[in-house]
Order: structure tokens, then sequence, then C-alpha cells
């Protein structure tokens, strides 16, 4: 069986651990614990360490699906869980203060671990902030210079998270 790997960053309450909840076929992990953040995020749980899913396919493949931490304090996990990595599924919270911001952390992070490593961003909430739209996120994408696809996003709905992961297969496919 082949082991390929995909990984899931961005804000705390962007959604890893409900995409990886919504798209795992086992029973996902995950190391949640009280929120003593919540002037970052109100939510009650976040993620420690990490989430962890698979999602298996026909032809014997198995895709394991990780989650990172979102707080800063656990950044030295990135390298690890970027190592092999396939490729890195960016989320963002439309709803924050400077979503674009967030997003091009991420970017550039995993970037400077792999510069060849292929993004898809998923923009979630879109609805939360009428004012700007997904093509803001395109924008700041092309003047860096960074031609990665940004679908907007519910990751709550299986079907949306499936569909981050097929762009990812894609762009990997071709491209090798
Ligand atoms: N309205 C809305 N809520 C979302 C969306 N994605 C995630 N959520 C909710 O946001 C909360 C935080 O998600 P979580 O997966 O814990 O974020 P994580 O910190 O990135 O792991 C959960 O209550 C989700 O149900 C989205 O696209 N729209
Ligand atoms: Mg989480």
């Amino acid at each position: 069986m082949q082991y390929r790997k995909v990984v899931f960053a961005g804000t705390m309450g962007a959604g890893k651990t409900t995409a990886i909840r919504a798209l795992s076929e086992i029973a996902p992990m995950s190391t949640e614990v009280a929120n003593r953040q919540t002037e970052l995020h109100g939510k009650a749980q976040t993620t420690v360490a990490l989430d962890y899913g698979e999602i298996r396919f026909g032809d014997g493949e198995k895709l394991c699906l990780y989650g990172t931490p979102g707080q800063d304090r656990f950044a030295f996990m990135w390298p690890i869980l970027a190592r092999g990595a396939l490729g890195v599924v960016v989320l963002v919270d439309h709803s924050q203060v400077d979503p674009i911001s967030d997003m091009t952390r991420y970017l550039e992070r995993f970037a400077e671990l792999n510069r060849d490593m292929p993004f898809v961003i998923g923009v979630g909430r879109l609805d939360s902030n009428p004012a700007f739209g997904l093509n803001q996120y395109v924008d700041s994408l092309s003047q860096r210079g960074w031609p990665y696809p940004v679908l907007a996003v519910d990751v709550r709905r299986k079907e949306d998270a499936l569909l981050l992961i097929d762009v990812l297969l894609t762009m990997v496919e071709n491209t090798r």
C-alpha cells in the first residue's frame, strides 16, 4: 500500500480539525484541549500537537491527513508534518481581521520548508465580510507570483473538504 500525506494549516478556528473530521474514513485522532487563548478565537477547544485522519482510495492507496496546531507556539511541529507531504491545504477564516496576511504567513512558512510545495487555499465564512471577496486573495497571490488555486469552502461539508483534496492531487499529478 502506498502512503501519501497532505497537511492542513491555518489560524486557530480556520477549520482544520473540522475538515479532517469531515474527510476521515477512520475515527479521526485529535488532541483537543480547553482553549485558553479565547482572545484569538472564542471556540471552547483547540488542537495541540496535531489532528490525524485517513482517506482510502480504491487502488489501495492511503492518504494521510495531518492538521497542524494553529498557535505559533506549536510551530516546531510544522517541519515535522511538512516532511514528505504532497502538498498543504491552507484554510483561511475570512471573518478575521486580516485574513490575507493569515494566508500569506502560512504560505511563507511552508514554502521555506519546501520551495516546490503545492498549495491550495480554502477560504471559509466568505459571507462574513462582503466588503471583500475571493478576488482579493487571488490578486494578492498573483502579486507575489504565487499561482495557487483559491476556493470558497465550508469544510463542515464533506464535499467541500474533498474538493480541496481533489484540486491538490490534480496539481501534484500535473507537475510530475
Ligand atoms: N460558518 C462556518 N463555520 C466553520 C467553517 N469551518 C469551520 N467552522 C466552524 O469553526 C469552528 C472551529 O473549527 P476547528 O475545526 O476547530 O478549527 P481549527 O482550529 O482550525 O482546528 C468549528 O465550530 C467549526 O464548525 C466554515 O466554513 N463556516
Ligand atoms: Mg483544531
